[in-house]
C-alpha cells in the first residue's frame, strides 16, 4: 500500500475515498478535508470566538488540534461528570484534556457537576426514574444544558462538538428505525442559533472514527482510551457494530447513508419543528433563564428542584 501523493509507504487506507496516504500527506489531508466542510456549511470563520466541547477522547482532541492548526480562535470546555467506576474515568479524561491544552497554550474551562451542583452524574441518576437504570439520557440533558449555558454566558459565537461520521450514522440508523421524524429533521451538521440557544456545529461529521483515531496517534496526542463505563450495551455501540460490518463488505456505506440523508433534508423530506422565535423568547425557565416549552422550570432545573 503506497501513498497516492508521493509513493512512500502508506499509513492509512481509506477505502471509502479510494485513497491511501503516508503520514505526512495524511496529516495535511485531514485538516483540509475538515476545512472544506467548515466552509461549505459556513460553520465559523477566523473572526469567531469558538467553544469546543472536549471529553479527553481521541475525537475531541484531534478536532481541537486541527482547529488550532488551522488558526481558529478556540477555547475548550470539559465537563467533569464525576464518573469513577474504579478507573477514575472522569478525572483521568480531564487530565488528558488539561495536558493537551497546556501543551498548546489553549484555554480550557472546567465545569464540575459534583462541585457545582453537589452530586455526580451517578448520584443524580440514582434518585430519578429517568436515569435509574442507566445515566446516559440524563447525562445528555445535563451536558447539553451546561454547554449551552456556558457558551451563552461566555458570549461565544459557536459551539463545536466532535461527533464523527460513525456517531452520526449510528444516530441516523437509530432514528430511522424508530421513525423519529422530529430528530431526523435536526440531523444536519449545523444547528443555527435561536433565542436562548447558541449555534452548534459538527466539523467532524464526515470524518470516520478510525480517521480521527489515526490522526490523534500520528500527531502523538495522548488521549483517554477507556470508554465511559456506562457506554457498554449502549444503543449507539450496538448500531455501530452493525454499521462496521456493513462498511467492511461495502466500503463507503456509512458515508453514503449520511450524505444521502443530508440531501433528503435539503430536499424537504422531513418536517421542521414548529417553534416560533417569539414563543421561545417568552418562555424562559424562572430559575436559569434558559428556554423551555412550558414556561415552568426547565428539565435541568427540575432535576435539582426534586432534592
Ligand atoms: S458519558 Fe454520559 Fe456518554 Fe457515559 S454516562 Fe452515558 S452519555 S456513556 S457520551
Ligand atoms: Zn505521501
Ligand atoms: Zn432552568
Amino acid at each position: 500500500m503506497r501513498c497516492r501523493k508521493c509513493g512512500e509507504k502508506a499509513v492509512i487506507n481509506m477505502r471509502q475515498h479510494r485513497l491511501s496516504l503516508c503520514k505526512q500527506h495524511y496529516l495535511e489531508w485531514l485538516p483540509n478535508h475538515v476545512m472544506k466542510l467548515i466552509e461549505k456549511y459556513e460553520m465559523f470563520s477566523e473572526h469567531d470566538h469558538i467553544l469546543v466541547a472536549v471529553s479527553g477522547g481521541k475525537d475531541s482532541l484531534a478536532l481541537w488540534d486541527i482547529l488550532w492548526k488551522l488558526g481558529f480562535h478556540t477555547e475548550g470546555l470539559y465537563i467533569n461528570l464525576g464518573i469513577d467506576a474504579k478507573i477514575a474515568y472522569s478525572n483521568r479524561s480531564m487530565k488528558f484534556a488539561h495536558e493537551f491544552a497546556v501543551q498548546r497554550n489553549l484555554p480550557l474551562h472546567i465545569a464540575d457537576i459534583k462541585r457545582d451542583y453537589g452530586e455526580s452524574i451517578r448520584e443524580i441518576s440514582a434518585r430519578t426514574r429517568r436515569g435509574r437504570d442507566k445515566p446516559c439520557s440524563l447525562c445528555g440533558l445535563i451536558k447539553r444544558h451546561i454547554m449551552n449555558r456556558f457558551a451563552l454566558d461566555g458570549q461565544y459565537d459557536v459551539l463545536v462538538t466532535a461527533h464523527n461520521l460513525d456517531d452520526e450514522a449510528a444516530i441516523l440508523l437509530a432514528n430511522t428505525l424508530d421513525w423519529s421524524l422530529e430528530f431526523l429533521a435536526r440531523g444536519e451538521p449545523v444547528l443555527p442559533s435561536k433565542p436562548g440557544f447558541l449555534k452548534k456545529v459538527k466539523p467532524f461529521s464526515r470524518t470516520y472514527e478510525r480517521e480521527a483515531a489515526a490522526y490523534a496517534i500520528l500527531r502523538n496526542i495522548e488521549y483517554m482510551r477507556d470508554e465511559c463505563p456506562f457506554s457498554i450495551d449502549s444503543k449507539q455501540l450496538y448500531y455501530k457494530k452493525y454499521l462496521n460490518e456493513w462498511e467492511e463488505n461495502r466500503p463507503g456505506i456509512k458515508l453514503r447513508f449520511y450524505l444521502n440523508y443530508l440531501s433528503a433534508i435539503a430536499n424537504g423530506a422531513f418536517p421542521t419543528r414548529q417553534e416560533s422565535a417569539g414563543q421561545l423568547a417568552q418562555q424562559r425557565c424562572p430559575q436559569c433563564g434558559q428556554p423551555t416549552n412550558t414556561g415552568s422550570l426547565c428539565a435541568f432545573c427540575k432535576l435539582f428542584d426534586e432534592i
